[in-house]
């Protein structure tokens, strides 16, 4: 049957697939970024989900917030579990059906990158979700591959010797686009009509499909719950975050900030960075604006990227929910 396009949000389902009744925190990113590609997937979807934020507020056995099929085994192996249920599937001639793994950024970046790569090589038939709120949350907080330069987690603490992660970001987009795979995009909850699009690209496309969405945390990145969708933003006007697709080879920017804001805009609105002093900043600004340059240079012309003198410390509009 063909498929109806969606090209806005008001083209959705109004039907859900992650329903009422799951546990997140209120302004949980990962929570609106599931729910709304389970209403671009629709009915007939089977999902996996290892370890994570995702399965504790969704599913603890014997009940489950989904109105799909779900599985569960082990942390590292989203990749090969979703190639396994394509293939039985196939082993029965069920034709039509999504197979979905929603797996962490501890999961996907670090944990599951083997299983991930495989399925993504083999090209096997189906769709890979990376949830990314930049750590481990699930289970307290700790840096994962994912988290940025600068970023307090339990594991990359503040003080004398180190101020926060001292690695940065890495580009596990490259890694999967590397593979050749016939459809890749990065997504942003703040930008719903191109969030749309791309998950219903990733559901019609044949092949190994790979979505990354930023998931800010609320007690991760020690923000506002009613700020998630405001730094979801920031994100991408900052360049923290960029919206591409890689359409069966095509690299597309999706969507190209005016100018991009300085990042300390982003920074201060969590408590996360709250530490970061002037030098730090520069590093991180440097970081994005080579970033864009590596990237999209050849198809667009470079963003202005002016370094502003940081001159005052950073300032959190309300207080975080914990300090440091
Ligand atoms: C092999 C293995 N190592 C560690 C764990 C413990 N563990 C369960 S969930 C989790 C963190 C998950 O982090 P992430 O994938 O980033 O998802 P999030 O909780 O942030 O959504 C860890 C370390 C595990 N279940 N299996
Ligand atoms: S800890 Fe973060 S990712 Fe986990 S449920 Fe809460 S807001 Fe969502």
């Amino acid at each position: 049957m063909q498929e109806k396009e969606i090209r806005t949000i008001k083209d959705l389902s109004r039907e859900e697939f992650l329903t009422k009744g799951h546990g997140a925190c209120p302004g949980c990113g990962v929570a609106v970024a599931v729910k709304n590609i389970a209403r671009v997937l629709g009915k007939n979807t089977i999902i996996y989900v290892p370890a994570s934020c995702l399965i504790v507020f969704t599913a603890l056995y014997p009940s489950s917030a989904f109105k799909w099929p779900f599985l569960y085994t082990a942390f590292e192996n989203t990749g090969a579990v979703i190639s396994g249920i394509k293939a039985a599937l196939e082993r029965r001639g069920k034709q039509g059906v999504t197979v979905v793994g929603m797996a962490g950024d501890g999961g996907t970046f670090d944990i599951g990158l083997q299983a991930l790569s495989g399925a993504a090589e083999r090209n096997d038939d189906v769709l890979y979700v990376c949830l990314d709120n930049e750590a481990y949350m699930n289970t307290g907080i700790q840096r994962s591959g994912a988290t940025p330069f600068g970023a307090w987690t339990t594991t990359s603490p503040v003080g004398k010797k180190i101020q926060g992660k001292r690695e940065f970001k890495k580009d596990l987009d490259a890694i999967v686009a590397a593979h050749g795979v016939p459809y890749m995009a990065t997504l942003s909850i703040a930008h719903p009509n191109d969030f749309v699009r791309k998950v219903q690209k990733a559901k019609i496309t044949n092949g190994f499909r790979f979505l990354h969405v930023l998931c800010p945390c609320v007690p991760g990145w020690r923000s506002e719950a009613s700020k998630t969708v405001a730094i979801a933003r920031l994100a991408v006007e900052t360049g923290m975050w960029t919206l591409y697709e890689i359409d069966h080879g095509v690299e597309k920017l999706t969507y190209k900030p005016r100018e991009l804001v300085p990042v300390k805009e982003y920074l201060q609105l969590q408590g996360r960075f709250r530490h970061m002093g002037e030098d730090d900043i520069e590093k991180l600004q440097n970081w994005i604006c080579e970033k864009w340059r590596n990237q999209f240079y050849e198809e667009v012309p470079v963003p202005p990227c002016k370094l502003e003198k940081v001159k005052k410390e950073l300032i959190l509009d309300e207080d975080p929910l914990h300090g440091p």
